[in-house]
């Protein structure tokens, strides 16, 4: 029997780091799983599949059900033959979170660090960190999206600059706001594509049902503004048009006038207007 995966490292981040290489990969280890793993995703998994039918964006569901990822844990390799068809992208396996330089640069190589550890048994409801599921059923049916599969890449490009100019804190709220949290209208209906979102039963419906959450068009700046709670359901959620308009508002843009108005400046509170501001409402 192989060492358990879920591990405190020394770095107090959980996961098991000693071994990873210098851009923090490893095995994915597949056969270390146990059979009350495959068991627990295969429970994960039914409860949120269920849930996506009616809240998740019709990209989302595309890519869950090519994925054929139902019956346990997943292989990353096989993923990756799906990927790379579809969008050039790859997973590849990491111990937990990692530095953000290094998130960055795999991003920006069309690589996805995937968490491949699962969650225990008394966290099925709630996590604060990444593990196998949030990482694969949250984010990998997104990577089949070229809009999405787009906008990492860039996002990846970008991290560097941003952190050499003391912005990262704004950089990062874009993609909390959208990978993590975002919301999209279909059809004249909100319907969810942030992984945060979509491996949480609770938020799921949250995001989409409760009457009263504030729900704003997407706007770049107004997201980079905007801070946000790492632990509890989000006060803010940004509503996207499509999905191509986030490449598309994007592309192009000059972030350095961006990073040296508002680095300094605290953020906006969640949850709160700005003078002429008109939240959207719930589209029912
Ligand atoms: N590492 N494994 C992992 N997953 C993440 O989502 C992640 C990370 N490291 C840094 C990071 N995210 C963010 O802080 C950056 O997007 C800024
Ligand atoms: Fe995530």
């Amino acid at each position: 029997m192989k060492k358990p995966q879920t591990q405190t490292s020394g770095s107090g981040l959980r996961g098991e780091y000693e071994g990873a290489a210098d851009d923090y990969t490893v095995g994915q280890d597949w056969h270390a799983y146990t059979p009350a793993m495959h068991d627990r995703w295969r429970r994960l998994y039914a409860r949120q599949s269920a849930l996506v039918e009616t809240h998740a964006c019709a990209s989302y569901r595309a890519g869950l059900a090519k994925l054929n990822c139902a019956q346990g844990i997943p292989q990353f390799g096989d993923a990756n033959a799906v990927l790379s068809a579809e969008t050039g992208w790859r997973l590849v396996a990491v111990p937990g979170f990692i530095p953000d330089a290094v998130f960055f640069d795999h991003l920006a190589h069309r690589r996805f660090p995937v968490t491949r550890w699962l969650r225990e048994e008394h966290e099925l409801d709630y996590l604060a960190e990444p593990d196998v599921f949030h990482d694969f059923f949250g984010h990998v049916p997104m990577l089949l999206t070229p809009a999405i599969a787009d906008f990492l890449e860039l996002y990846g490009k970008a991290g560097a600059r941003a952190i050499e100019m003391g912005a990262l804190d704004l950089l990062a709220r874009l993609y909390w706001y959208t990978i993590e949290f975002g919301l999209v209208r279909e059809d004249g209906e909100l319907r969810v594509f942030g992984a945060g979102i979509l491996s949480s039963a609770a938020e799921t419906r949250f995001a989409i049902e409760d009457r009263d959450v504030l729900r704003l068009p997407f706007d770049p700046v107004r997201v980079m503004r905007t801070g946000y709670m790492i632990d509890a359901f989000q006060k803010t959620y940004f509503v996207l048009e499509s999905l191509p308009q986030l490449i598309d508002d994007l592309v192009g843009m000059d972030f350095a006038p961006l990073y040296r108005t508002w680095r300094n400046d605290a953020p906006l509170p969640a949850g709160e207007l700005l003078p002429g501001e008109k939240p959207l409402g719930v589209i029912a």
